[in-house]
């Protein structure tokens, strides 16, 4: 009950924090959507649109959902190896837990123990291995 109390609150907190900051000028530009980002991969062949859960974006261990298609056709793109790092660009340093990649099919990629343990802006660094070589990177804003 406690716990989901508080989680409630701290998602009213959130939307309240994100208001103030849309009202603010400049500041929709800067900041990132909070919860979906949509990337092309380094060599633009994969398109990705990652979904965090819980959607906005909470500080501790989330999990993200991917998206990927082929750029060219918008076809589900399965098959891939992904390996997925946390990595928080202002003070150099990522997570001691790794995450784990799940395909689910149809292009979908689910991502789970992914530990934003920080306030800030972290980048997931995402490297797709086996049938094509590929990078991208997904950037979340943790209020
Ligand atoms: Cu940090």
């Amino acid at each position: 009950m406690s716990a989901d109390l508080g989680t409630t609150m701290s998602t009213h907190r959130t939307r309240s924090t994100l208001l103030s900051c849309w009202l603010a000028v400049g500041c929709s530009s800067s900041v990132p959507a909070p919860g979906v980002e949509a990337v092309d991969s380094a060599s633009g062949a994969l398109h990705v649109v990652a979904r965090t859960v819980p959607n906005p974006p909470t500080r501790g261990t989330i999990e993200v959902d991917l998206e990927i298609t082929d750029s060219a056709t918008g076809s589900p793109r399965d098959g891939l190896t992904l390996a997925v790092t946390p990595w928080m660009p202002s003070m150099d340093h990522g997570t001691s837990l790794v995450p784990t990649v799940a395909p689910q099919g149809q292009g979908l990629y689910d991502v789970t123990n992914v530990d934003l343990f920080m306030s800030g802006t972290w980048d997931l660094n995402l490297a797709v291995s086996g049938p094509l070589l590929d990078n991208a990177v997904l950037q979340f804003s943790i209020p």
